[in-house]
């Protein structure tokens, strides 16, 4: 019996009682504690009623537990979708009414709210906190360690990880066990880890990046992670010296270089910092060289795709760019309208085909056909050139796409919001330069005429509807949208009006 995915991350742990996590206060959890736990949670999923190919959604704090319950799902078989913990009950009623999980697992905190979500849904729903107790761990406690774990091939699922669409309805991605492992072990390789690495883990693990970038690449290397609950400058300076490696979204590196304590003396040791999720400016690049010595490898991923294309781990790390295609994975850049790959140095959209790429969009298979050519290459709706030396650099968006601190913010999703508020008579929403979250977003509402509405008044109205990391940071009003001749919102114009909006804002330590 083979599953896939689990066996090669926690089937046979080659040191059984060497540490998996170390938390922040020093207590360490090993591979075979892990394996146990993962073993007794598959055992109440079971029980609650999960099958092979059933989705298991997910919303709760980062914690070992947390982590256990992404491999357990894996090894009974189910699909783990987890989600934000930024997204209030209104969103998360439409991930589990769509992906119509057989079970829900939230906190505590938001049972009450959850409930009649879950219940629509026809779902099982079961708590667990961020220190591990609830309802689900009280279940697994009186399972056995030795689960059987159910038999998955490659092409079976193994996660659906929602992503906003332009459209502002979320679609799943749906992620293979082979996607993902397939991806692993390249990265294990092309960035040298081994089971001699610690890598401080501060990324939340609902996305791709903490998740299955540094989670999946700890397991398979048999390395450790030091796990947080999540970035904190404090914290990741004070244990910086005990990590070999460290992964990060810009946000986290500008923040660490606006510590004087974050120094050259304090790395010295360390091996690797990866980044990604958002374009790392070039000017953070050449100061974390000059303050560390050291040149941050940043690479280029999607939810869609897992990681495309890297940086050297040996050779020339370029700043502003994001590397070369990894093994077995194939970019081109194309003609956005014919599809046809244009010539070298030009910009076009960026596409890809690989073993990474993912199976297509929960039930959506038109949606899913739109996105790939007929070959088989995804179009990511970054855009994109391959420069004479071969490294791709991503300088900009077909798509319109906000990334915020790493999180990804469709306008359209938040448009929709707003021009649904009484008093709004359309609206547009954009990113601009923010210090610490690289684009903050921007509302700017054409109200109707004598409507009695404020900034304050809109941010309230959908204070329930969206993730905070998603609501405008400023709301503007105006007496109508500048539009060219093909009565498309010119969002650029927005944008270059309120660029320096942020500028005086202060960088978060
Ligand atoms: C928090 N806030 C934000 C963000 N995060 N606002 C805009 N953008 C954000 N990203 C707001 C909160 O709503 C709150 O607002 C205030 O900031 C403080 O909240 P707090 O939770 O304390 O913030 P924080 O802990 O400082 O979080 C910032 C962060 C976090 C550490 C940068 O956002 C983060 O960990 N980002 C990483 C995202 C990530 O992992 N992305 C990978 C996905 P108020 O005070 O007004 O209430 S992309 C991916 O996986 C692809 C495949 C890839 O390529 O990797
Ligand atoms: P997500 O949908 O959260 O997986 O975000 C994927 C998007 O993040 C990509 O399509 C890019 O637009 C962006 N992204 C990821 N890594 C980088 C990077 N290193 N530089 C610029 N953009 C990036």
């Amino acid at each position: 019996m083979t599953n896939i995915l689990f066996d090669a991350l926690l089937g046979q742990p080659r040191e059984p009682a060497k540490a998996f996590l170390r938390m922040a206060d020093g207590t360490e959890i090993s591979y075979a504690a892990m394996q146990a736990l993962t073993g007794k949670i598959a055992g109440a999923l079971v029980a609650l009623g999960v099958k092979p190919g059933d989705r298991v959604a997910v919303q709760v704090e980062k914690s070992p537990q947390a982590l256990a319950l992404y491999l357990a799902t894996v090894r009974a078989g189910g699909v783990f979708l987890p989600l934000n913990t930024a997204y209030t009950a209104h969103e998360i009623a439409y991930f589990v009414g769509d992906a119509e999980p057989a079970l829900v697992v939230c906190d505590p905190r938001t049972e009450n709210e959850i409930a009649p979500i879950a219940k629509r849904a026809g779902a099982a729903l079961k708590t667990l906190a961020g220190d591990g107790s609830g309802s689900l761990m009280a279940l697994a406690e009186g399972q056995p360690e030795d689960f059987a774990t159910v038999e998955r091939t490659g092409s079976d699922l193994a996660a659906i990880l929602y992503t906003s669409g332009t459209t502002g309805r979320s679609k799943g991605a749906m992620l293979s066990h082979d996607n993902l492992l397939s991806n692993t072990l390249t990265l294990v390789d092309e960035w040298r880890f081994t089971a001699d690495d610690v890598l401080l883990h501060v990324l939340p693990i609902f996305h791709t990046h903490g998740l299955f970038v540094a989670t999946n690449i700890v397991l398979a290397a048999g390395a450790t992670a030091i796990f947080l609950p999540k970035f904190d400058a404090d914290e990741v300076i004070r244990l910086l010296p005990a990590s070999t490696a460290m992964m990060g979204v810009p946000t986290f590196y500008t923040r660490l270089l606006g510590r004087p304590d974050f120094n050259r003396d304090l790395v010295a040791h360390m091996r690797l910092f990866t980044s990604g999720s958002a374009p790392l400016l070039a000017e953070t690049h050449v100061e974390f060289e000059d303050r560390t010595g050291h040149r941050i490898l940043e690479r280029y991923g999607m939810t869609e795709t897992n990681m495309n294309t890297s940086n050297p781990y040996d050779g020339d790390r370029r700043a502003g760019t994001v590397g070369f295609p990894l093994p077995g994975v194939s970019i081109r850049i194309a003609d956005p309208d014919t599809g046809k790959e244009v010539a070298r140095g030009e910009i076009g959209s960026i596409e890809v085909k690989g073993p990474n790429v993912f199976q297509g969009y929960w039930r959506m298979p038109e949606k899913t056909a739109s996105e790939f050519r007929t070959d088989g290459f995804f179009i990511t709706g970054d855009l994109g050139k391959i420069d004479a030396d071969g490294y791709l650099h991503i300088v900009g968006r077909a798509k319109d796409l906000i990334i915020s601190g790493g999180y990804n913010i469709y306008p359209k999703e938040i448009e929709l919001i707003l021009d649904d508020l009484p008093g709004v008579v359309e609206s547009a929403v954009i990113g601009v330069p923010h210090p610490d979250f690289g684009e903050g977003v921007v509302g700017v509402i054409v109200p109707e005429k004598g409507a009695d509405i404020t900034e304050a008044g809109v941010q309230e109205a959908i204070r329930d509807q969206l993730a905070r990391f998603k609501q405008p940071k400023r709301v503007f009003f105006v007496d109508s949208l500048p539009r060219n001749t093909m009565g498309k919102v010119q969002k650029n114009l927005l944008r270059d009006e309120h660029t320096a909006l942020f500028a005086s804002d202060q960088k978060a330590g």
